[in-house]
């Protein structure tokens, strides 16, 4: 198995060109790219035209495009909050619910909107056995913390100054926080679920 990752700088937008550039080097093996939906709205959808027209050349049709659609541009929002302490700026980091898995089948490939956790496994198995390119487009929860498990006194402080200005999704924020560290005790992973 062979991986890529955006390098250090987080870089927005590689993962469905790499994904085309992978399947065009090994059009016999199956290919998997992971993305966020703020870069799937940059420039993924326009990848799948070009999946559109080429992948019923490859030996291997199967290449997953699976979106993280949590209708947010997450990282900044929780650097804001980690670091500067400021709330979510839903001005520049809210982003419209594109229906990724629409858009695929529009283009004639396979699109599976997944909403809930229990059918993820499901949504997999069946990308996994399919005859053409998937979508699959997971609803996911932007108030779950995407931290280290051990964070800096700064951090600890910057978030809650954050929350204490009003962020807009304080309740979903801090269920998701304490659902995090009922996990941390119990090694158990927390359900999910959008707030
Ligand atoms: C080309 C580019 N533009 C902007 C940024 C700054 N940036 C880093 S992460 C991020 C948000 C990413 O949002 P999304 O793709 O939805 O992923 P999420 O963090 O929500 O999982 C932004 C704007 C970047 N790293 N690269
Ligand atoms: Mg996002």
């Amino acid at each position: 198995m062979k991986a890529s990752l955006s390098g250090n700088l987080a870089t927005m937008g590689p993962g469905v060109p790499y994904a085309i550039a992978a399947k065009f080097c090994w059009p016999g093996r199956p290919v998997i790219a992971m993305v966020g939906d703020g870069a799937m709205q940059m420039n993924g959808i326009n990848g799948l035209i070009t999946i559109a027209k080429y992948w019923e050349q490859w030996e291997d049709p199967r290449l997953i495009i699976g979106v993280l659609n949590n209708q947010d541009l997450n990282q900044v929002t929780w650097e804001q909050r980690v670091l500067a302490g400021d709330p979510e700026y839903e001005v520049t980091q809210d982003i419209p619910d594109v229906r990724f898995a629409d858009h695929a089948r529009k283009l004639g490939l396979e699109g599976i909107r997944v909403e809930r956790p229990e059918s993820v496994a499901e949504a997999w198995d069946t990308a996994l056995a399919a005859d053409r390119p998937v979508v699959l487009d997971f609803v996911t929860d932007p108030s779950v913390p995407p931290l280290p498990p051990h964070i800096s006194i700064e951090q600890a402080r910057e978030f809650w100054k954050s929350m204490l200005k009003g962020d807009p999704h304080m309740k979903g924020v801090f269920r998701q926080t304490a659902r995090d560290m009922v996990a941390n005790v119990t090694g158990r992973v927390p359900g999910v679920g959008r707030s």
